[in-house]
């Protein structure tokens, strides 16, 4: 397994239910390092840029206006494996189906306000390390 870089974010919900804190811990405690991290609100540029694949869908206008309605943060961890580690611990879309233990099986109550949000894959990864950090990571 290599070394990679995958793009994290506290979702709107999750930063104003004091998540954060306890979203790093969990990160740091399967051994990921954090090397970004930014607080912003996202604006309608960025968020559609991020979400442009969701486009079509019939949630994306909700999607949108959920992401772009507070201040989330944006991070970069880094490790061995660490797109598909984040994915395990961050658990299914659907909180519903997410492994008990996962961040979204014990904060998440609705699919559409979710937390937190990581890469699904590598090219995912690159695109959006470098929408959120576009001068880059520290290291
Ligand atoms: P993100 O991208 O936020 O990490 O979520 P996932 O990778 O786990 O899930 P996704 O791309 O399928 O969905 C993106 C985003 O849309 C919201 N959503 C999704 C929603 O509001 N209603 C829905 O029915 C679905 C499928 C939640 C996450």
């Amino acid at each position: 397994m290599a070394e990679q870089t995958t793009y994290i974010m506290v979702k709107p919900d999750g930063v104003q239910r004091g998540l954060t804190e306890e979203i790093i811990s969990r990160f740091e405690g399967i051994g990921l390092t954090l090397v970004g991290r930014r607080d912003l609100t996202p604006d309608l540029e960025i968020a559609e840029s991020h979400y442009g694949i969701h486009k079509e869908r019939p949630f994306y206008p909700d999607l949108i206006d959920f992401i772009t309605s507070g201040p989330v943060v944006a991070m970069a961890w880094r490790g061995e494996d660490a797109i598909a580690a984040s994915r395990k611990l961050i658990g299914a879309t659907n909180w519903e189906e997410a492994e008990p233990g996962t961040i979204r099986a014990d904060f998440a109550r609705s699919i559409d306000h979710n937390v937190i949000h990581g890469s699904d894959g590598e090219e995912t990864a690159s695109f959006e390390l470098g929408l959120w950090f576009p001068e880059g990571l520290d290291g």
